[in-house]
């Protein structure tokens, strides 16, 4: 695979890939419906203690790989389930996230698709089929649902919020229960979806108001992230912690409770939100 120099793609690349991106999300879909509704999702193996893995995870991942190198065929890929190479333009994507719901036949799983260019999120999109729930954000441009504009909450109050904090077992039990406690402590209501793709997408929605992980992998949150951002809310600097190759903390939150849920985590936040939450 050429590797080019760095350049800053264009408004005509971008509408290119944004068009590919909408149109990919919804056909990977399709083949992760069929398996899921032909049980054929079934798993079939264990990555690892809590981390599963089904044909269809492999299927919707090849579907992606082969619809990006058909029409771009000089941009990077990186893949949950066949990893890849990093590149100045790279596609970031987990073909499904929230695999422990979906072998399980729980209709809470997506298509996570993100597209990076010069280490910035350019284009998120994530799709439920199940309950046919897109979400797609273009940088600078809003973020939408089913292509309706989505908004963050407004939630101020602590004792008022609902967050979701993600768990795996990356990161040691002591660390993820002591930042737990602190959110109850501080008077949120603490939920767990088992996928972080949508636990962003939620926050976006304004349906949650904070999605908070001490470690996810690039695939798992950069189209979240992205969506966030457009939908008015504030973010962690992932990507600039070598995000993209480590992974690292996620932080996405409703601007009035940023500052909290960044003590209560120990994961800072974006610079420009970062000296806004402090003053909230
Ligand atoms: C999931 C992540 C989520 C994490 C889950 C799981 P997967 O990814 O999106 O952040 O909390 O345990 O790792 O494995 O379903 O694609």
């Amino acid at each position: 695979m050429t590797t080019r120099l760095a350049q800053t793609i264009d408004q005509a690349g971008l509408d290119a890939r944004e068009a590919l991106c909408r149109d990919m999300a919804i056909s990977a879909g399709r083949v992760a419906l069929a398996g899921y509704t032909r049980r054929e999702g079934a798993q079939i193996g264990m990555k690892g203690p809590q981390d599963f893995l089904t044909e269809t995870d492999g299927a919707v991942e090849q579907h992606l790989k082969s619809r990006i190198a058909a029409a771009f065929p000089d941009d990077a890929f990186l893949g949950e389930e066949s990893g890849g190479a990093i590149g100045t333009d790279i596609w970031v994507v987990d073909p499904i996230d929230g695999t422990a719901n979906f072998a399980r036949q729980i209709p809470h799983y997506c298509i996570s698709i993100a597209f990076v260019s010069n280490g910035r999120v350019e284009l998120g999109a994530i799709y439920n089929p199940s309950i046919n729930e897109f979400y797609f954000a273009r940088r600078g441009r809003g973020a939408e649902k089913n292509g309706q504009p989505i908004r963050v909450a407004d939630t101020r109050d602590y004792s008022a919020a609902c967050v979701e904090l993600g768990w795996s077992n990356r990161v040691p039990m002591a660390q993820y229960l002591a930042a737990l406690t602190e959110l109850l402590e501080q008077g949120a209501n603490v939920r767990r979806g088992a996928s972080g793709a949508l636990g962003l997408a939620y926050v976006a929605e304004g349906r949650s108001d904070a999605y908070a992980e001490l470690h996810m992998h690039a695939w798992d949150c950069l189209a979240g992230l992205l969506l966030v951002e457009e939908a008015g809310g504030v973010v962690g600097p992932f990507l600039d912690k070598d995000g993209l190759a480590s992974g690292g903390g996620v932080l996405a939150a409703a601007p009035g409770i940023g500052g909290l849920m960044s003590r209560a985590t120990g994961i800072e936040l974006a610079a420009p939100a970062k000296a806004w939450a402090q003053a909230v």
